[in-house]
């Protein structure tokens, strides 16, 4: 085991300014009322910065930058958009384990995961969507022989971008990638719990983008957010976050008919059908692996496969393998090269889950593992850390129902095939979804019939640029990943020509 040393510490490779202000037009920007707020680490709890408290006039002045800066970048060509992004990419793979430290310092995640996942991700995904608009064509369509429907790709204009705390970096560049590859320009507001990381990724690339195409304003919801979404100098706003903040967010694009893509909240079901165990075998271990996946990133997953739904037969074996599995988790410091799952985002996070370990006690859910916030101890003390755990219950349950967004799984079994497919989408949300069997008719049939926007097959949790994602019902609008999502950012334009000199 080796441990990254924490920024502050000697030998740290990552160290921050005492105050990040509002990024906007390619320099430091002062918030207009002011005001500043600390930014701690979950890790410790320890404030590691201040951040600028941002409000209306900030937004106004980031939008100024943007409008000024999105003829320019909107004129260039695909192929210098498509080389700024790969050098983006280049830099920041250059940087990679600094900003994998940042992310997880403020984050919580393990290093492990930063390190191979969330920042190999946020890299390719620059360099897919470099790809994606250089082969992207418009269409043409043949009237009749004198008439000609001419379809064109235009940028929209200026985009805002509101995102969420679970992945700071890769959930910028999931939103910053594609609006930039089709010829964007930009006002991304952070989620306030973790700004830093981002104005490190922007002080790393600031170089290889004309200033204004990104701006960033930091702050709180209503205060930062709510402006940026309502405004009318917006041509789209991207949100991901919670469901009740999506809805607001659709209100608010709404007065001034802007559209809206919503990357919303989950409760995903995650099948094992009986013949998982029906040999010991790589496949098994490999579906218990995929169980385990609850507590991936602390839980803290859109698409966390927060119901396990374990058919009749194996209920009981596979159960006991899979408390096994997860008592064997390591949980530790999240700069341990070894730790598995680290610290909770935020303070306000650990007492949401704390209340749900409660409310699953109290509705007669039987705890089967964890159950606490997880005491650490030492420099850890004063950290975000809970237990994983697993509940089992019945999927009328609010721990079935509702998204705790911590290491928690509510366990139930079901009969047969219709009985899987009935409960795992008796659920308000539908963004993802696993299945496991060794039956490929059985999982063809499963991955259709669930309502959800990603069903991942026996495996869980990958996210490749190229592969579409989003919600079905209430977990959201639009996708994100994969060049469709360049749709998202652009305006078609048709140009119908009559070529005839005829009067008609
Ligand atoms: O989310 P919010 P929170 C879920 C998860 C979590 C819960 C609460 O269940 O426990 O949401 O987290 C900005 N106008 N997810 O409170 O409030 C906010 O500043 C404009 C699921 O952090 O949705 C931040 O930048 N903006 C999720 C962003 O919205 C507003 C990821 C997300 O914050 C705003 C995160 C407003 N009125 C939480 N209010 C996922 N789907 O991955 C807040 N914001």
């Amino acid at each position: 085991m080796s441990r990254y040393a924490a920024p502050g510490q000697d030998g740290a490779i990552v160290s921050y300014q005492n105050r990040y202000d509002h990024w906007i037009g390619g320099e430091y920007v002062a918030p207009a009322k002011g005001g500043y707020f600390d930014n701690p680490s979950p890790v410790n709890g320890q404030p590691f910065t201040e951040v600028a408290r941002g409000t209306a006039d900030d937004v106004e002045r980031a939008l100024d930058a943007a409008h000024g800066a999105a003829p320019g970048w909107g004129r260039t060509s695909v192929a210098e958009r498509a080389n700024v992004l790969n050098r983006i990419a280049d830099r920041m793979e250059a940087n990679l384990e600094r900003l994998a430290v940042a992310e997880t310092w403020e984050n919580g995640k393990p290093i492990r995961e930063t390190l191979a996942a969330d920042l190999p991700l946020a890299i390719d995904h620059f360099r897919y969507f470099a790809g994606a608009i250089r082969a992207q064509e418009g269409g043409l369509a043949e009237l009749d022989e004198d008439t000609v429907a001419y379809h064109f790709h235009e940028p929209l204009g200026v985009v805002g971008q509101i995102i969420p705390w679970n992945f700071p970096i890769l959930m910028a560049v999931w939103k910053l990638a594609p609006a930039l590859a089709a010829g964007n320009t930009v006002v991304l507001k952070p989620a306030e719990q973790t700004p830093a990381s981002i104005h490190l990724l922007m002080s790393l690339i600031a170089d290889l983008l004309p200033p204004g195409v990104v701006n960033i304003v930091n702050g709180f919801g209503v205060e930062a957010g709510k402006p940026l979404a309502s405004s009318a100098r917006v041509a789209k706003v991207a949100f991901t976050g919670e469901t009740t903040t999506g809805r607001l967010i659709m209100q608010y694009a709404s007065e001034n008919i802007k559209p809206v893509t919503l990357e919303l909240g989950g409760k995903s079901p995650n099948l094992f059908f009986d013949d998982v165990s029906a040999r010991t075998d790589d496949f098994f271990d490999k579906a218990l692996e995929g169980f385990t996946m609850f507590a991936l990133n602390q839980g803290e997953v859109c698409t966390c496969p927060s119901r396990a739904l374990i058919q009749a037969g194996h209920y009981s074996d596979f159960l006991a393998a899979a408390v096994e599995r997860t008592n064997a988790i390591k949980q530790g410091h999240p700069l341990d090269t070894e730790t598995m799952v680290g610290a909770q985002a935020s303070n306000d996070q650990l007492e949401k889950i704390l209340s749900y370990l409660d409310i699953g006690q109290r509705e007669g859910a039987k705890l089967l593992t964890g159950g606490e916030r997880a005491d650490l101890g030492g420099e850890l003390s004063g950290g975000y850390y809970v237990q994983p755990t697993i509940f089992q219950g019945d999927n009328a349950m609010r721990i079935f129902q509702e998204e705790i967004f911590g290491p928690v799984v509510s366990v139930a079994s079901f009969t047969d095939f219709a009985d899987g497919m009935k409960i795992a989408n008796d659920t308000l949300y539908g963004l993802g979804a696993g299945v496991w069997t060794r039956d490929l008719n059985t999982a063809y049939r499963a991955g259709r019939a669930i309502q959800a926007g990603r069903v991942w097959t026996n495996c869980y949790h990958a996210y490749p640029a190229h592969a579409a994602f989003g919600g079905y019902k209430q977990s959201g609008i639009g996708r994100e990943n994969h060049r469709m999502m360049l749709d998202h950012y652009q305006q078609t334009k048709n140009l119908l020509v009559s070529y005839s000199a005829k009067a008609v």
